[in-house]
């Protein structure tokens, strides 16, 4: 995209509800603003309404709190400039719309204002809750399963299909077919998927990509195939490090919010106590893990 350090070159955050993408940006900021922690990219300006919005969600993730769901009036797009080692500055533009928003392309074939805008061009960084993915039952599974517990097929009514019920990745492929043509965007461009939530899932012992492939193959083979051109990278990122206390403001149940478990405040107990807050981030890519988030975002700045 960007041949010259000077060019602008945005990068989209993309996810359904619950996917992670607040969080992130949490943990990103974060870790910009940590003076004792190296990373490829660092903190250059930044608007003032960004700065302000950035600092709540950020006070937030310093607590071991889960961020609060992003509301469809609230303020969604920040934009970031970051430099390079050699002082090139590059902005970021993060439109941190609503997942609801995307839900909605899905749904309803309808597309928000912000995402309109920012999914024009630029590259994408797409989230997938690692935890929460919603795999498809195979039917033959199903039948084996009952046989081998003897149980009965339970009688169930049918149900009238609805496009909420469709697997995850039928969603996600659906919309980046969608952002990849006029007149919403354009093909070949770069595309990283972030798993969230990756101290979730990282005891199955997977690698980003081959989590990808085992648990969301549509979406793996649509990227590999390489129609609409994306270049892509499987990133697993656990933006918080473990399990966060819940937050009072998201009483309604979303995907990705599950209710709260036994345990789940030990897990943030512990995570108050790192010393430097940024060291509870943890980015892994194939064998490689670290805590620096903006190396994804480098890569997807040419
Ligand atoms: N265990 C674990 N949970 C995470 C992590 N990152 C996010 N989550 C959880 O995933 C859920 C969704 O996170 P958000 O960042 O609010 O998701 P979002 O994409 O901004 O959601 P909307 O604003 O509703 O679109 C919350 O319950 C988070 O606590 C992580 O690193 N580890
Ligand atoms: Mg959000």
């Amino acid at each position: 995209m960007a041949d010259a350090k000077t060019d602008h070159v945005s990068i989209s955050v993309i996810g359904l509800p619950g996917s992670g993408k607040t969080t992130f940006l949490a943990a990103l900021w974060e870790l910009v603003g940590e003076r004792r922690v190296t990373k490829v990219l660092t903190f250059d300006t930044i608007g003032e309404n960004d700065h302000s919005y950035l600092r709540k969600i950020v006070a937030v993730w310093r607590k071991a709190t889960e961020q609060a769901r992003t509301r469809l009036t609230g303020l969604s797009a920040v934009k970031m400039n970051l430099k390079d080692a050699e002082g090139g500055v590059v902005q970021i533009t993060m439109p941190d719309a609503p997942g609801e928003d995307f839900r909605a392309m899905w749904e309803d074939r309808e597309l928000g204002r912000v995402l309109g805008e920012s999914l024009a061009d630029g590259n994408i960084l797409l989230f997938v809750n690692g935890n929460k993915v919603k795999a498809p039952a195979w039917v033959a599974e199903r039948a084996a399963q009952r046989k081998a517990t003897g149980r009965q097929k339970a009688e169930t009514l049918p149900k009238g299909w609805n496009p909420s019920l469709a697997p995850t990745q039928v969603q996600l492929v659906d919309l980046l077919q969608l952002i990849s043509h006029a007149p919403v965007g354009a093909a070949r461009r770069k595309i990283v998927v972030m798993i969230s939530a990756w101290d979730k899932v990282e005891g199955e012992k997977l690698a980003p990509d081959a989590f990808l492939k085992e648990k969301l193959p549509l979406l793996a083979q649509y990227l590999e195939a390489g129609r609409d051109g994306w270049t892509s990278r499987v990133y697993g990122v656990s933006a918080q490090g473990g399990e966060y206390d819940g937050n009072d403001a998201n009483s309604e149940p979303v995907e990705g919010r599950g209710p709260q478990k036994a345990g789940k405040g030990r897990d943030a107990d512990r995570l108050r106590e790192v010393g430097i807050p940024a060291d509870r981030i943890r980015l892994v890519f194939g064998e490689k893990a670290s805590n620096d988030l903006t190396e994804p975002l480098q890569w997807l700045m040419y």
